[in-house]
Protein backbone atom coordinates (compact mmCIF):
# COMPACT_ATOMS: atom_id res chain seq x y z
CA UNK A 1 0.00 0.00 0.00
CA UNK A 2 1.27 3.25 -0.88
CA UNK A 3 0.64 6.62 1.28
CA UNK A 4 0.33 9.60 0.21
CA UNK A 5 0.80 12.33 2.78
CA UNK A 6 -1.31 15.65 2.69
CA UNK A 7 -4.00 17.54 4.03
CA UNK A 8 -7.49 18.33 2.07
CA UNK A 9 -6.96 21.74 1.73
CA UNK A 10 -3.70 21.51 -0.43
CA UNK A 11 -4.16 21.99 -4.29
CA UNK A 12 -0.81 20.07 -5.12
CA UNK A 13 -2.07 17.31 -2.76
CA UNK A 14 -5.63 17.81 -4.50
CA UNK A 15 -4.17 17.09 -8.11
CA UNK A 16 -2.36 13.77 -6.59
CA UNK A 17 -5.90 12.73 -5.27
CA UNK A 18 -7.31 13.54 -8.19
CA UNK A 19 -5.21 11.45 -10.65
CA UNK A 20 -5.21 8.29 -8.28
CA UNK A 21 -9.18 8.23 -8.44
CA UNK A 22 -9.08 8.54 -12.63
CA UNK A 23 -6.56 5.80 -12.94
CA UNK A 24 -8.22 3.70 -11.15
CA UNK A 25 -5.36 3.10 -8.24
CA UNK A 26 -7.43 5.11 -5.57
CA UNK A 27 -7.53 1.98 -3.42
CA UNK A 28 -3.74 1.05 -3.80
CA UNK A 29 -3.33 4.40 -1.90
CA UNK A 30 -3.65 5.48 1.94
CA UNK A 31 -4.42 9.08 1.83
CA UNK A 32 -2.42 10.42 5.19
CA UNK A 33 -2.66 13.95 6.84
CA UNK A 34 0.34 15.30 7.54
CA UNK A 35 1.91 18.94 9.27
CA UNK A 36 4.26 20.51 7.43
CA UNK A 37 6.81 22.96 9.65
CA UNK A 38 4.63 25.35 10.03
CA UNK A 39 2.05 23.69 12.07
CA UNK A 40 4.79 21.54 13.97
CA UNK A 41 8.77 21.92 13.66
CA UNK A 42 9.17 17.98 14.67
CA UNK A 43 7.20 16.38 11.62
CA UNK A 44 8.32 13.25 11.10
CA UNK A 45 7.35 15.07 7.13
CA UNK A 46 11.35 16.09 7.93
CA UNK A 47 13.17 12.72 7.07
CA UNK A 48 10.69 12.29 4.70
CA UNK A 49 10.98 15.01 2.42
CA UNK A 50 13.89 17.29 2.95
CA UNK A 51 11.84 20.56 1.38
CA UNK A 52 9.45 19.61 3.79
CA UNK A 53 6.47 19.50 1.74
CA UNK A 54 3.37 17.91 0.72
CA UNK A 55 2.32 15.84 -1.05
CA UNK A 56 4.84 13.50 -0.47
CA UNK A 57 4.24 10.32 -2.01
CA UNK A 58 5.41 6.88 0.17
CA UNK A 59 5.87 3.90 -2.31
CA UNK A 60 5.70 0.32 -1.29
CA UNK A 61 9.27 -0.23 -0.74
CA UNK A 62 9.58 3.08 2.06
CA UNK A 63 11.07 5.57 -0.50
CA UNK A 64 9.51 9.03 -1.44
CA UNK A 65 8.70 10.98 -3.40
CA UNK A 66 8.16 14.55 -4.14
CA UNK A 67 6.85 16.81 -5.55
CA UNK A 68 2.99 16.76 -6.98
CA UNK A 69 4.20 16.52 -10.65
CA UNK A 70 6.54 13.75 -10.36
CA UNK A 71 4.24 11.87 -8.11
CA UNK A 72 1.04 12.94 -11.19
CA UNK A 73 3.52 11.08 -13.18
CA UNK A 74 4.65 7.98 -10.79
CA UNK A 75 1.01 7.46 -10.55
CA UNK A 76 -0.15 7.26 -14.36
CA UNK A 77 3.10 4.96 -15.07
CA UNK A 78 1.39 2.85 -12.18
CA UNK A 79 -2.09 2.99 -13.68
CA UNK A 80 -0.89 2.71 -16.78
CA UNK A 81 -2.69 5.84 -17.42
CA UNK A 82 -2.29 8.49 -20.35
CA UNK A 83 -2.49 12.04 -18.27
CA UNK A 84 1.59 12.58 -20.03
CA UNK A 85 1.28 11.66 -23.92
CA UNK A 86 4.46 11.38 -25.35
CA UNK A 87 6.07 14.78 -26.51
CA UNK A 88 3.06 16.59 -26.20
CA UNK A 89 5.09 19.31 -25.03
CA UNK A 90 2.18 21.85 -25.67
CA UNK A 91 0.20 19.81 -22.70
CA UNK A 92 2.88 20.36 -20.69
CA UNK A 93 2.81 23.73 -21.13
CA UNK A 94 -0.66 23.99 -20.11
CA UNK A 95 0.58 22.22 -17.02
CA UNK A 96 2.87 24.82 -16.35
CA UNK A 97 1.36 27.72 -16.59
CA UNK A 98 -1.75 25.89 -14.31
CA UNK A 99 1.44 25.32 -11.64
CA UNK A 100 2.07 29.06 -11.91
CA UNK A 101 -1.68 29.35 -10.92
CA UNK A 102 -1.51 27.53 -7.74
CA UNK A 103 2.13 28.87 -6.78
CA UNK A 104 1.17 32.34 -6.83
CA UNK A 105 -2.55 31.69 -4.96
CA UNK A 106 -0.32 29.69 -2.30
CA UNK A 107 2.21 32.86 -2.16
CA UNK A 108 -0.58 34.69 -1.79
CA UNK A 109 -2.70 33.04 0.45
CA UNK A 110 0.40 33.06 2.49
CA UNK A 111 0.72 36.67 2.95
CA UNK A 112 -2.52 37.73 3.41
CA UNK A 113 -2.46 35.14 6.79
CA UNK A 114 0.17 37.14 8.20
CA UNK A 115 -0.24 39.60 10.54
CA UNK A 116 -1.60 42.59 8.51
CA UNK A 117 1.32 44.91 9.93
CA UNK A 118 3.52 42.42 8.09
CA UNK A 119 2.04 42.16 5.02
CA UNK A 120 3.70 43.48 1.84
CA UNK A 121 1.11 45.29 -0.23
CA UNK A 122 3.10 44.93 -3.53
CA UNK A 123 3.96 41.42 -3.13
CA UNK A 124 0.56 40.59 -3.02
CA UNK A 125 -0.72 42.93 -6.75
CA UNK A 126 2.02 40.70 -7.99
CA UNK A 127 1.10 37.61 -7.18
CA UNK A 128 -2.20 38.10 -8.05
CA UNK A 129 -1.27 39.83 -11.69
CA UNK A 130 0.68 36.25 -12.14
CA UNK A 131 -2.95 34.56 -11.22
CA UNK A 132 -4.63 37.13 -13.91
CA UNK A 133 -2.02 36.04 -15.92
CA UNK A 134 -2.33 32.69 -16.12
CA UNK A 135 -5.99 32.97 -16.26
CA UNK A 136 -5.64 35.15 -19.48
CA UNK A 137 -3.41 32.69 -20.96
CA UNK A 138 -5.56 29.55 -20.03
CA UNK A 139 -8.35 30.98 -21.31
CA UNK A 140 -6.80 31.20 -24.88
CA UNK A 141 -5.76 27.24 -24.71
CA UNK A 142 -9.27 26.33 -22.80
CA UNK A 143 -10.59 24.47 -26.59
CA UNK A 144 -7.38 21.69 -25.81
CA UNK A 145 -7.99 21.67 -21.74
CA UNK A 146 -10.77 19.22 -23.13
CA UNK A 147 -9.17 15.73 -22.29
CA UNK A 148 -7.65 14.10 -18.93
CA UNK A 149 -4.41 15.07 -18.97
CA UNK A 150 -2.19 15.89 -16.22
CA UNK A 151 -2.33 19.77 -17.53
CA UNK A 152 -6.77 19.48 -16.89
CA UNK A 153 -6.12 18.14 -13.31
CA UNK A 154 -3.64 20.81 -12.71
CA UNK A 155 -5.50 23.77 -14.04
CA UNK A 156 -9.15 22.29 -12.43
CA UNK A 157 -7.26 21.88 -8.91
CA UNK A 158 -5.40 25.40 -9.40
CA UNK A 159 -9.24 26.98 -9.96
CA UNK A 160 -11.03 25.10 -7.47
CA UNK A 161 -8.26 26.17 -5.08
CA UNK A 162 -9.38 30.40 -6.34
CA UNK A 163 -12.84 29.31 -5.16
CA UNK A 164 -12.03 27.88 -2.00
CA UNK A 165 -9.29 30.77 -0.76
CA UNK A 166 -10.23 33.41 -2.78
CA UNK A 167 -14.25 33.07 -3.47
CA UNK A 168 -14.41 36.69 -4.58
CA UNK A 169 -11.85 37.03 -7.14
CA UNK A 170 -14.35 37.19 -10.19
CA UNK A 171 -12.39 34.82 -12.47
CA UNK A 172 -15.19 33.90 -14.42
CA UNK A 173 -16.36 37.41 -15.19
CA UNK A 174 -13.89 37.69 -17.95
CA UNK A 175 -13.17 34.14 -18.37
CA UNK A 176 -16.14 32.44 -19.69
CA UNK A 177 -14.57 29.67 -21.57
CA UNK A 178 -12.41 28.43 -19.10
CA UNK A 179 -15.95 29.07 -16.18
CA UNK A 180 -17.76 26.49 -18.63
CA UNK A 181 -14.72 23.96 -19.26
CA UNK A 182 -14.40 24.14 -15.24
CA UNK A 183 -18.13 23.31 -14.60
CA UNK A 184 -17.97 20.54 -17.01
CA UNK A 185 -14.41 19.02 -15.27
CA UNK A 186 -15.58 20.20 -11.64
CA UNK A 187 -18.77 17.74 -11.78
CA UNK A 188 -16.32 14.64 -12.39
CA UNK A 189 -17.07 12.68 -9.64
CA UNK A 190 -12.69 12.64 -8.32
CA UNK A 191 -13.18 16.13 -8.27
CA UNK A 192 -16.37 16.02 -6.10
CA UNK A 193 -14.72 13.41 -4.09
CA UNK A 194 -11.77 15.97 -3.26
CA UNK A 195 -13.27 19.16 -2.39
CA UNK A 196 -11.11 21.08 -0.46
CA UNK A 197 -11.91 22.11 3.38
N1 LIG B 1 6.10 22.26 -5.82
C1 LIG B 1 5.52 21.52 -4.73
C2 LIG B 1 4.81 22.49 -3.79
C3 LIG B 1 4.23 21.80 -2.56
C4 LIG B 1 3.83 22.79 -1.49
O1 LIG B 1 4.27 23.94 -1.46
N2 LIG B 1 2.98 22.32 -0.57
C5 LIG B 1 2.54 23.14 0.54
C6 LIG B 1 1.12 22.79 0.95
S1 LIG B 1 -0.05 23.42 -0.21
C7 LIG B 1 3.43 22.88 1.73
O2 LIG B 1 3.75 21.74 2.02
N3 LIG B 1 3.85 23.95 2.43
C8 LIG B 1 4.62 23.87 3.61
C9 LIG B 1 5.98 24.46 3.46
O3 LIG B 1 6.35 24.89 2.34
O4 LIG B 1 6.68 24.51 4.48
C10 LIG B 1 4.58 20.46 -5.30
O5 LIG B 1 4.16 20.58 -6.45
O6 LIG B 1 4.32 19.47 -4.62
Amino acid sequence: MMKLYGGASSPYVRKCRVAARELGIADRIEEAPMPTYGADPNTPLAAMNPAVRVPTLELDDGTHLYDSRIILRYLNEAGGGSLYPASDWAMQRRESIAEGMIDASLLSRGEVTRPAELQSKDFIALQARKIDNALDALEKEVGNLGSLDAAAIGTACGLGYLDFRFGDWGWRDNHPGLAKWFKTFNARPSMQATIPG
